[in-house]
């Protein structure tokens, strides 16, 4: 299977968030790809070539233009305001009487935004955020050239990034363009199916009022996890999406028996809405070293998550997500590719 990566996309380091009431280095940082390049290389999985370079179109089919060159020029903005560090909100339109609108205020700007502060910007934010959405397009496009599956090695993540917002790492929502980019290629259903530990709220806000995208998710419970907001049971679409939003939450501690029961439940509902392409919201945080998350999937069963999408028979994109587990992230990762291909 081919890998589509690009070393621009390291260029976000650096930056430090909020955990447990102290500010400390990202989680999502540039060792979760390094280990996945070695442990490719490792069991000779395939090539890993560059992405080739994308026009944002499509990009702004997704996210508004707005928040697109907001992305674009946070870093700028928070330089002019004279500012080091890490560009992080620390104010948001909450509920009651605020406004939705748009000040001139770099600190402004991030909060309207965003919807946390773990989503922090750095000087080469922009390069790696544009880089990892060249990734996912490019695999998009080996898929609509014909290749089985392909994975896009992202970084950052994309699917806690909605329609105007950051938030949970992502800026963004790779998955969510390529999908779009399928449709705009001659797809005519395409299925997200989200198996990061975290619920993929930006993708379900994107498509749901949309028929055309199925998005299917499992995670943990946000009454008990990020992101909190989103992410229940019955929040099914509305709409023309109506039933074509489908959130499966599950218990802290869920271990490989509860989870691969979920998954079959999944598959069952992918097989009915029957996609041209099946994009694979890739995350390993529900392993059980995961350092903020509490599932229990152990080494041996990520290449069983591959081998049940093999059984699909249906065209695969692969788009990295979480796992923070920096070490065992390319073991875990690779373990899911390399059952797909088995
Ligand atoms: N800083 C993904 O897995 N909360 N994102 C972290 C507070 C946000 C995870 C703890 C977790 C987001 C792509
Ligand atoms: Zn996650």
């Amino acid at each position: 299977m081919k890998t589509i990566f690009s070393p621009r996309q390291q260029e976000h380091q650096g930056q430090f968030e909020f955990y447990n009431g102290a500010v400390v280095e990202g989680y999502e940082n540039t060792s979760r790809a390094t280990f996945i390049l070695s442990r490719i290389e490792e069991v000779g999985l395939g090539p890993v070539l560059a992405p080739r370079p994308q026009s944002l179109e499509t990009a702004e089919r997704i996210h508004t233009t707005a928040y697109v060159d907001f992305l674009a020029s946070a870093w700028r903005l928070w330089r002019e305001a004279g500012r080091m560090g890490t560009a992080l909100p620390y104010a948001w339109p909450a509920r009651g009487r605020y406004k939705d609108v748009a000040p001139d205020s770099i600190d402004a700007l991030l909060g309207l935004y965003s919807i946390d502060a773990s989503t922090g910007f750095v000087d080469g934010t922009w390069e790696a955020v544009n880089a990892s959405h060249d990734s996912a397009l490019t695999a998009a496009d080996l898929i609509i050239e014909g290749e089985q599956a392909c994975f896009a090695l992202c970084r950052p993540p994309g699917h806690h990034a909605g329609t105007d917002f950051n938030g949970g790492y992502c800026f963004l929502n790779n998955a969510a363009i390529a999908a779009q980019r399928l449709l705009d290629a001659g797809a005519s259903r395409v299925t997200i199916l989200d198996i990061d530990y975290h619920h993929g709220n930006g993708t379900q806000e994107i498509f749901y009022e949309r028929g055309d995208v199925q998005v299917i998710s499992l995670h943990a419970d946000p009454r008990n996890d990020y992101p909190f907001f989103a992410g229940y049971a019955d929040e099914r679409g509305s709409g023309n999406g109506e039933g074509y939003n489908l959130n499966i939450p599950l218990p802290d501690g869920t271990d490989w028996t509860q989870w691969e029961r979920a998954l079959e439940f999944a598959l069952a509902g992918i097989r009915q809405f029957g996609p041209d392409v099946v994009i694979i919201s890739l995350g390993v945080d529900t392993f059980e070293g995961d350092p903020i998350s509490r599932f229990r999937l152990s080494h041996s069963h990520f290449p069983l998550i591959g081998a049940r999408m093999a059984g699909l028979a249906t065209k695969t994109l692969f788009v990295l997500e979480g796992g923070y587990a920096v070490e065992d992230v390319g073991v875990n990762v690779v373990g899911v590719l390399s059952g797909y291909e088995e």
